[in-house]
């Protein structure tokens, strides 16, 4: 009888909320956490069949949601090789998580099992990790009823940052094959960072500590846990002082600190008393996004963003390729979205000489993009991103026999960031490491980072509209195409301006359009996102 079907039966415990409608967004399901158990439910039926199609190799669940309040949880599937989950299966994500009935989602279940061609006699296997939300034990328990129904092999790795369950998806599934990724433990993922962050910074100094605040989240006890696989200060090892480390009072997630708290705000958490010119970092609440910044002599704040962390990566990543006498046989790439500065586009282009593309808005989008390049250095503007490098561009660099001690010590150094940097996803603590690294062979303060070129003034607002699915957007949302007439009145506005730029999208997470805009100055830069605002209104 179906009713007695142990995924009906389990279902039972996790009724959909009537009326509402969920949909796998760019960052999977996300809100309010207790809305999110039958969604949750939902997911774990997913990630079996999702193995099961992948004949048994693992796929991971990550419940977070990320920088959000503490209030909110959400849920995301990882791909066997730590990438976001493929695009066609989002859709199946959307139709599991809106099934009306306990016996429509497995009439759903069993079709989607006969449409993909799966076989049911295939292992099911699934990981999975929370961060330290209230509500992330609750959902645990959801997650585990749909594995268990759905005859699945899973583990519970508790608490890890979102890159860390990654990093262990895609070390499961390369173990004993030639593209071995690593130890697909926590342990490993600390082992194999601090040796990689010690072979990359060889005999540099660094320039005194960096503060690291941890939103609160679960990057606090992570980062203190890799702290102990660094050498010490006393050593001539990094210090680096961890703030915003409470995961004690879950309230205090992202509340007043965190890396979208100083890129939103652009100021330092209130709880930071960083003296002049010191170096600071910002995580997010599960450690995928990173934010730099420092205060100058006159109290002046700069941020160092994505854009910076991107550009500082290129910068470095080419020219040891090109002193490693590699420069003909790896070309490095940049990918960005509309919301990279002008200026950071510029001296990529310009001063670096590298290609940039722009892709739409979502980690997924530029991962792919940067993966055409041999190294691929991709990063949103709000600090998530990585490098990546191709098979062919590892080879090589593995391969090469260098001609002369100077191209020996580049080669060393880029073998070694080639293990330091998290290739699966953006990853805030690789991301701290690798820019703690380039810092250090420069010989570089904040400051003279940020010397490296000069952002131009911009303005991103936010505003509510009756229905945001009217706006679409084309050219990797740099141009509305709908509704009809808009883009010209931009396009208008946008000419008046000495250096303007701004462009219009519908957020994918919230009810809302977002408006950027940046221009030659301060001044102009308000106007125009206040004029493009009220085209958009
Ligand atoms: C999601 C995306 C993030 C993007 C943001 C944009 C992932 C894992 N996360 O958080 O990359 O910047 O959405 O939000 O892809 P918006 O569409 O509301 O502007
Ligand atoms: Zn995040």
């Amino acid at each position: 009888m179906t009713s007695q079907n142990p995924i009906v039966l389990a279902s039972a415990k996790y009724p959909k909320p009537a009326e509402r409608t969920f949909q796998y967004g760019t960052a999977g399901f996300r809100m309010k956490a207790s809305l999110l158990d039958s969604v949750v439910y939902r997911v774990g039926l997913l990630a079996a069949l999702r193995s099961r199609k992948l004949n048994g190799q693992r796929i991971g669940v990550m419940i977070t949601a990320s920088h959000n309040p503490p209030e909110d949880n959400g849920v995301k599937l990882v791909d066997p090789m730590g990438e976001m989950l493929e695009g066609s299966w989002e859709t199946y994500a959307t139709t599991l998580a809106n099934a009306p009935s306990d016996q429509a989602l497995l009439e759903i279940y069993d079709k989607l099992t006969s449409d993909l061609n799966i076989k049911t006699e295939n292992k099911a296997r699934v990981v999975f990790a929370r961060d330290t939300r209230a509500s992330g034990p609750r959902l645990v328990s959801a997650l585990l009823a749909a594995l268990e129904a759905s005859g699945t092999e899973y583990t519970d790795y508790k608490l890890l940052t979102t890159p860390q369950l990654h990093y262990i998806t895609r070390c499961l599934n390369t173990k004993s094959t030639p593209y071995e990724y690593g130890e697909p433990t926590e342990q490993g993922y600390y082992q194999k960072i601090a040796a990689a962050f010690k072979a990359a910074t060889g005999t540099r100094k660094f320039n005194g500590p960096v503060t690291v605040d941890c939103a609160n989240g679960v990057g606090g006890p992570k980062l203190r846990e890799l702290i102990k696989y660094l050498s010490s200060a006393s050593e001539g090892g990094l210090e680096i002082k961890v703030v915003n480390d409470n995961v004690v009072e879950p309230e205090r997630l992202n509340h007043q600190c965190g890396a979208d708290f100083v890129k939103t705000n652009q100021r330092p958490p209130p709880s930071s008393h960083a003296a002049p010119s010191a170096r600071c970092a910002s995580l997010d609440g599960d450690a995928d996004r990173l934010m730099y910044y420092f205060n100058d002599s006159d109290s002046s704040f700069h941020l160092l963003d994505g854009d910076r962390i991107a550009t500082l990566a290129a910068l470095f990543i080419g020219d040891l390729a090109r002193n490693a006498g590699l420069g003909e046989k790896i070309k490095v790439g940049v990918v960005q979205t509309a919301y990279a500065n002008g200026a950071s586009t510029s001296y990529i282009t310009q001063d670096l000489r590298l290609p940039v593309v722009c892709t739409p808005t979502g980690v997924k989008h530029l991962h792919h993009a940067a993966t055409r390049f041999d190294v691929g250095v991709y990063f949103e503007a709000n600090g998530h991103g990585t490098v990546v490098f191709s098979d062919l561009a590892l080879k090589r660099i593995g391969k090469y026999e260098p001609q002369s001690p100077a191209q020996a010590s580049a080669l060393d150094t880029l073998r070694a960031l080639t293990a330091l940097i998290n290739q699966t996803v953006g990853d805030a603590l690789s991301d701290l490491l690798l820019v703690e690294v380039i810092l250090a062979h420069k010989a570089w303060g904040p400051k003279e980072w940020h010397l490296t070129y000069t952002d131009l003034p911009n303005r991103l607002g936010r505003i509510e509209v009756a229905d945001r699915n009217i706006f679409k957007t084309t050219d990797a949302e740099r141009k509305l195409e709908s509704p009809p007439g808009v883009q010209a009145q931009i396009d208008a506005l946008v000419g008046k301006y000495k250096n303007g730029r701004s462009f219009v999208r519908a957020s994918g997470t919230e009810e809302a359009v977002r408006v950027y805009a940046e221009a030659a100055t301060r001044g102009e830069a308000d106007d125009l996102a206040a004029k493009v605002a009220d085209v958009v209104k």
